[in-house]
């Protein structure tokens, strides 16, 4: 990134991105949330788009001046809607929790009941935490992982449709390493009557490269950031049918936006492009399997994983029997330049601050180029970290070997 022109009119800003550019570049980073834009994204996020106020839809702007935003807009619109062959795409959302927010405000009145995957087990903050609108506003009533096989059991859910008649149902979580089943989902929806939402922010990439099964022909709505496995730009959007598309754009601006984001909206029809080439669809492949022999090599030395393994591009890893916390864990592998973050597990004892557990993703990893030989070895280093702290140095001198060898962006 070009930073000469800050680093004259604010130093203390240059320094800072520089050293987060060195952070980056220099570390490991597992954030199953995490990606790293492309430049062609960030150079469309910096562009003068960022100028153009342009409230409303293309062709029905509250501002003039929007002849080339107009066309940008709606060429994301039209890519998005064929990458995941959906009938209505809003790009305007800010974020992956705008676009929850949308589309609860444009289906539910408060008190509302509405039936959701717990936080602790794997769900978001928007999925009716207490401490979201989307707790304090509606009433969410919850389902976890089944105790045997730590994993979504829809039997669960049907039953708790059929007791709370929700008005909407949710699927989609941030940290959940299975294979959603969103026909099945679907149909307790549809027995129910009640409306289906999937949020698939965390599997959006997966999802495009056709990885996941795509919930787009079972659900009423589907929500997303841009910025996750997705790797395009900061960002939200939903996907409806044509039913409801009126109510989503509504809902969206005005109901809760002002100006739209032009410039992420550009870099969001870029990511589109991008996710529509069959080396995405390569990249997405390689992230799965790279998440399936991290995995597997963490089990071999004794980590125990939340639900037996993973379909996807995250692993929770329960750290009970390792008698060290999720806070803790993520503290020293910090130091030793991996990044990850701590992850409360079902039925978690120790809390959100503490918790029993860590998350961890390889879609970053992957995009750096990285391979199933790297997550063998960083499945050791792990290990090494946590299993003796001694040895944070001597893991934080290979940690900086490899990302050599693999740069962030490429000079
Ligand atoms: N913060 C994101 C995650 O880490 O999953 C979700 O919003």
């Amino acid at each position: 990134m070009d930073i000469a022109c800050v680093e004259k009119i604010d130093p203390k800003v240059a320094r800072i991105i520089k050293d987060e550019e060195q952070r980056q570049e220099n570390g490991l980073e597992l954030i199953a949330s995490e990606n790293n834009a492309s430049s062609a994204i960030m150079a469309v996020q910096g562009s003068v788009l960022t100028n153009k106020y342009a409230e409303g839809y293309p062709s029905k702007r509250y501002y003039g001046g929007c002849i080339h935003v107009d066309e940008v807009e709606e060429l994301a619109m039209k890519r998005a809607r064929k990458l995941f062959n959906a009938e209505y795409v809003n790009v305007q959302p800010h974020s992956g929790s705008s676009a929850n927010m949308a589309v609860y405000f444009a289906c539910l009145k408060p008190g509302d009941t509405v039936l959701a995957m717990s936080l602790s087990h794997g769900g978001h903050l928007t999925h009716g935490s207490n401490a979201s609108f989307s707790g304090k506003l509606y009433n969410f009533v919850h389902y976890g992982l089944s105790p045997r096989t730590e994993m979504i059991d829809l039997n669960e859910v049907a039953d708790l449709a059929k007791k709370h008649k929700p008005k909407i149902i949710v699927a989609g979580a941030s940290a959940y390493s299975r294979i959603i089943d969103f026909k099945g989902f679907s149909k307790i929806a549809k027995k129910t009557g009640a409306l289906f939402m999937v949020d698939m922010a965390h599997i959006a990439g997966l999802v495009a490269a056709k990885v996941h099964p795509s919930p787009v022909p079972f659900a009423d709505f589907v929500t997303s950031t841009t910025h996750k496995t997705l790797r395009s730009a900061r960002g939200g959007f939903i996907i409806s049918t044509l039913e409801h598309s009126k109510k989503i754009a509504k809902q969206v601006f005005p109901g809760m936006q002002g100006g739209p984001l032009m410039h992420i909206i550009a870099a969001k029809a870029l990511g589109f492009k991008q996710a529509l080439s069959s080396s995405f669809v390569l990249y997405q492949k390689q992230v799965v399997k790279n998440a399936y022999v991290l995995a597997e090599n963490l089990i071999k030395k004794g980590f125990r994983i939340v639900s037996g393994g993973t379909d996807n591009h995250l692993i929770v890893i329960d750290l009970s029997n390792q008698s060290i916390s999720g806070k803790h864990a993520e503290e020293i592998l910090e130091k030793a330049g991996i990044t990850v973050n701590k992850n409360t597990i079902p039925n978690e004892k120790k809390g959100p601050d503490i918790t029993s557990g860590i998350r961890v993703g390889t879609q970053l990893l992957t995009s750096r180029g990285m391979g199933e030989e790297e997550m063998i070895q960083i499945s050791e280093f792990i290990y090494d970290v946590i299993d003796n702290p001694l040895n944070i140095n001597s893991v934080h001198k290979k940690v900086m070997d490899l990302c050599e060898r693999f740069p962030l962006y490429k000079k």
